[in-house]
């Protein structure tokens, strides 16, 4: 049957790649767009054909919807992946090229505009019989509606943005106390990222799991669910490690989940990959949003399946029905996805290592998987996801596949930036994960990364002709001392030993300034919006005084004045997008 002859991925990295090693595998013709990075980045070298579409930051090129149907239609492509991120769930752009009669290789523009605003989400599921974690489905106008969902159902409360995601203006509330306050933070962080500020209220819970379903509908009303996956070893909203199926849940409860999120995806006229989510406590399941595109994690779900979901995607975009039924979906063995991030675990910071990956000797043998965007010589961008690859390993149950990926972990090499490899091995090998006794809290509340940083760089291939010379010192180890002697090159000898890299670090995760004498010139330490700004010229400042607020990485982060003075300059206006060493106020 005829799929498409050509295919024109929207995206960049390890899924843009992750999709046309699909299409080559299908004899469809792969059409890469790139912005000004990645004119030489992995996904363009494997494509037949590339078009530019300028730009550096995402919202000049991968989300530059003219460019891309200039390039849809210099290129002849018969159909678009969106990949994830960009413009995967947006509903104007799956129309626009619909418009053109080009397939969108994703649900229908309805079923993203439902469940892209989470009230009507929730109000989709309520109709198939599927219940949320309590809460209401009006708009909060008033702290007094928030008050009294209280009274009669108890703190906690989290209050969320209804076009929210990501975890992007959820607040919690714990008392009556803090309800004005969680109100308006929750609407500013929803105002700055999705440019409206509509919230509504749940009853939070505390310890939950996330529990993920996978759908899979075809055109012509049939639709499955492909098992669950476990996400819950999380940092702010960051999955770092996902598992397929979900561990320790009773089989009864998984396949009432699966037949829930069936409900779901039938009751939107759902089509295509989509992934129904859930909050998991104390044996009870809560619908909480539904994931209208295919996900990072996808690849745990196909090595206990056997499906090649894009492949998948693929034949349901071009109107193939389904070619099996739920009856013909066995689970075998058990699925372990981690994410290899270009960031420095930092003793629980994540701090983003971006640079040029100067060795990267992936992992192999029985069950190893390895998705990469990028190749050694390859450079991680600041200006994008810095996600390098995932390793993706299958064993026969959960234990075989949790030791086959820590073996698979120390095997992986990656050199030249700095990645979250000690972070999973420290979750992995943790007896609470082992337990399944984790949450979606447990890496920010319980796992102690404190001593978890990336190896100090090693200086790749250069290094090797540098002199070195000998230092003696004296080193402790389970109380014993010892006496060693190291070569090492000229600069690290001079570079004091011995502080565990804390130095660095404090250093690193400053609010603002270059790192030495306060110059007045405040800096944010990395890429992200400005939520707030609090102070205006003339206004006077002591050192350690908050001046902006930044959201980054998900975190509301406070900027401080580094030395006391009087505000010359603001640089910067609520919203602004800002790059990391940006100025954005003036002390003199
Ligand atoms: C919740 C919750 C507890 N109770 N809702 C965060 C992201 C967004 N998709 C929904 N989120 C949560 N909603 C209620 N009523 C806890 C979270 C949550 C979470 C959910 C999934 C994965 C990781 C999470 C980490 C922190 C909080």
């Amino acid at each position: 049957m005829h799929v498409f002859n050509k295919v024109l991925i929207a995206n960049r990295g390890e899924i843009a790649v992750r999709v046309i090693r699909a299409c080559q595998e299908l004899g469809i013709a792969t059409v890469a767009v790139y912005s000004e990075l990645d004119r030489e980045a992995l996904h363009v070298r494997l494509a037949d054909e590339a078009y530019a579409l300028g730009g550096q930051t995402a919202a000049d090129s991968y989300l530059n919807t003219d460019a891309i149907v200039d390039a849809i239609e210099r290129s002849g492509a018969e159909a678009v992946h969106p990949g994830y991120g960009f413009f995967s769930e947006n509903a104007d752009f799956a129309r626009r090229i619909t418009d053109l009669g080009v397939t969108f290789i994703g649900p229908p523009p309805e079923a993203i505009v439902v469940m892209g605003d989470k009230i009507s989400a929730r109000e989709a599921a309520e109709k198939v019989g599927v219940d949320g974690v309590p809460g209401t489905t009006e708009l909060i106008t008033d702290a007094q509606q928030v008050r009294d969902f209280g009274a009669s159902h108890g703190y906690p409360i989290a209050i969320k943005a209804a076009y929210g995601g990501g975890g992007r203006g959820m607040k919690v509330v714990s008392d009556e106390g803090s309800i004005t306050e969680a109100i308006e933070s929750a609407q500013r962080e929803s105002l700055a990222y999705f440019g409206r500020d509509e919230i509504y209220m749940e009853r939070y819970l505390t310890k939950p799991r996330h529990i993920e379903v996978q759908v899979l509908a075809d055109t012509h009303g049939n639709c499955v669910y492909l098992g669950t996956r476990d996400c819950s070893a999380q940092r702010r909203h960051q999955k770092l490690i996902e598992e397929a199926p979900a561990p320790a849940i009773d089989q009864d409860i998984l396949t009432a989940m699966g037949e829930a999120a069936v409900a779901v995806a039938k009751g939107c006229d759902y089509v295509n990959a989509g992934t129904v989510e859930f909050l998991y406590e104390d044996g009870a399941f809560f619908y909480l949003e539904m994931n209208t595109r295919l996900q990072v994690e996808h690849p745990a779900t196909e090595l206990i399946t056997g499906l090649d979901l894009v492949e998948q995607q693929l034949r349901v975009a071009a109107g193939e029905p389904l070619g099996f039924d739920q009856a013909d979906v066995e689970i075998r063995g058990h699925a372990i996805e981690i994410r290899i991030n270009a960031e420095d675990p930092a003793g629980g910071a994540f701090l983003p290592s971006p640079g040029i990956i100067t060795k990267l000797d992936p992992p192999d043998g029985y069950g190893v998987r390895f998705d990469a965007g990028y190749a050694e010589g390859d450079e991680i961008s600041q200006f994008y996801d810095n996600l390098i690859g995932k390793l993706i390993v299958w064993g026969k149950d959960r234990e075989t596949a949790r030791r086959r990926t820590l073996r698979a972990l120390r095997e992986l090499r990656v050199e030249g930036v700095a990645t979250t490899i000690p972070a999973d091995i420290a979750i992995l090998e943790h007896p609470d994960f082992v337990a399944v006794e984790h949450s979606t809290k447990w890496v920010e509340e319980v796992l102690d990364l404190s001593e978890v940083s990336a190896p100090a760089p090693t200086g790749g291939a250069d290094a090797q002709d540098e002199p070195k010379v000998r230092r003696d010192m004296a080193v402790e180890v389970n109380g014993k001392r010892f006496s060693v002697s190291m070569w090492v090159p000229e600069q690290v000898a001079s570079v004091a030993v011995g502080d565990g890299g804390r130095s660095r670090r404090a250093r690193r995760s400053g609010g603002g300034g270059s790192g030495g004498a306060a110059s007045g010139e405040v800096t944010v330490p990395m890429q992200g919006t400005i939520l707030k700004v609090l102070v205006e010229a003339g206004d006077t400042v002591s050192a350690g005084d908050t001046v902006v607020v930044l959201e980054a990485m998900k975190m509301e982060n406070n900027i401080e004045a580094d030395k006391d003075g009087t505000i010359a300059k603001v640089k910067v206006a609520e919203g602004d997008s800002v790059g990391g060493g940006d100025v954005v106020v003036v002390i003199e």
